[in-house]
């Protein structure tokens, strides 16, 4: 969908409501897809992020509960992380991280062991959360299978009439649609743990600092999940050579070198991992890049109402990018199959 628009008496009466006034201005912020994001500049210097949550994919109760346990719970074992400043469903206040930056694109391998590091750590800082067990804010969030199930619904449906311009897409699913299962069925059997994880770990979800420090954000999927999931999703964005929508399919691939370093990076924190996971993490990125892949063009066939678009093909180009990453990666495997067992 194109982005929703606010006037600015809306924006200051949600700041209003949690206890913010005098903002000399609020602007658009961030690269999201989902949620709408901005900056929040005052007199006194103090900055703010205001998000308004997007209530049509998130049930804004659980979503409140599942970020409020999940801060605090990080807060009180000293870790930096989001610090939530108000929560007035479905407009929320945090603290602006300052000094902190985020990029859509890994420019060294350095960057990408760090980002990986950091999405581990954040999967082991929460391993302790007591009961209850979080809320599953979008039910079979990362299943494979059910994307399928979506995207055959989408293409029988064909809103939009836009089903004939994918018919390649739909051929290269079609020649995938068996390993589609793996991870879902291993889950289902028991053979990979259920974990706390992220569920999008895109490299603009870990603010960075000069330092090297860094804080995990959008903790809006954080439920339970699989680490599986969690380092494949890092494999599609933190190895790519090239935007998620980049249009020249000629500079989209991923790079072995940032494969690597997000291998070394994740194995050298993520000691929880059994044998079964470690066997499949190189598989890992391929499926979830699949997936994304797959939602995008699902959306696409749907008409756009999920993922924020610029312009009108913005999905397909998006799915066209995963796919050729998908790709990239088959092609790697071998090589990439060889870095994991180095680590592991
Ligand atoms: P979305 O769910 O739409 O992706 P995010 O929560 O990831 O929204 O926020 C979008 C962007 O806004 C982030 O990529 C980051 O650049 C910026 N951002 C989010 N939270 C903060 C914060 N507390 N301080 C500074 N920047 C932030
Ligand atoms: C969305 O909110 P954002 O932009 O970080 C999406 C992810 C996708 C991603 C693709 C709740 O993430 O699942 O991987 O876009 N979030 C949701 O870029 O669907
Ligand atoms: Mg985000």
């Amino acid at each position: 969908m194109s982005a929703r628009e606010y006037t600015r008496e809306q924006l200051d009466a949600a700041l209003a409501s949690m206890g913010v006034t005098g903002q000399t201005d609020v602007a658009r912020y961030g690269s999201g897809h989902i949620n709408d994001t901005f900056k929040v500049e005052t007199k006194s210097g103090v900055r703010y992020i205001l998000q308004r949550v997007n209530t049509d994919i998130f049930p804004p109760d659980m979503l409140k509960s599942n970020v409020l346990r999940v801060t605090e719970h990080l807060a009180k074992k000293g870790i930096k992380s989001l610090v939530v400043k108000g929560y007035e469903n479905p407009w929320r206040l945090y603290e602006f991280l300052e000094g902190y930056t985020s990029t859509d694109l890994v420019t060294n391998p350095a960057q990408a062991e760090l980002v990986a590091g950091a999405f581990a750590k954040f999967q082991n800082d929460l391993a302790d959360l007591p009961a209850p067990r979080l809320g599953e804010i979008i039910p079979k969030f990362h299943n494979t299978v059910d994307r399928l199930r979506l995207l055959d619904e989408a293409a029988a449906a064909d809103v939009k009439g836009r089903k004939a311009k994918v018919a390649g897409e739909l051929a290269f699913v079609d020649a995938r649609r068996e390993e589609a299962a793996k991870i879902v069925t291993m889950m289902e059997r028991g053979e990979i743990p259920e974990r706390i994880t992220h569920n999008d770990t895109k490299i603009n979800n870990v603010m960075l600092a000069p330092d090297g420090t860094n804080v995990v954000i959008d903790l809006d999927t954080t439920m339970p999940g699989s680490a599986l999931y969690d380092f494949g999703d890092m494999v599609r964005t933190s190895s790519a050579a090239a935007a998620e929508d980049e249009k020249d399919l000629s500079k989209v691939y991923s790079k072995k070198e940032y494969f690597e370093a997000l291998v070394k990076g994740y194995l050298a924190q993520a000691k929880f991992l059994t044998d079964a996971e470690k066997a499949n993490l190189a598989f890992s990125g391929r499926l979830i890049t699949l997936t994304i892949g797959i939602r995008f063009l699902t959306d696409y066939l749907a008409g756009d109402t999920y993922f924020r678009t610029a312009y009108d093909d913005h999905n397909l180009v998006r799915c066209r990018t995963q796919f050729k990453m998908v790709e990239s990666m088959e092609e790697q495997s071998a090589e990439y199959e060889a870095i994991v067992r180095k680590y592991s």
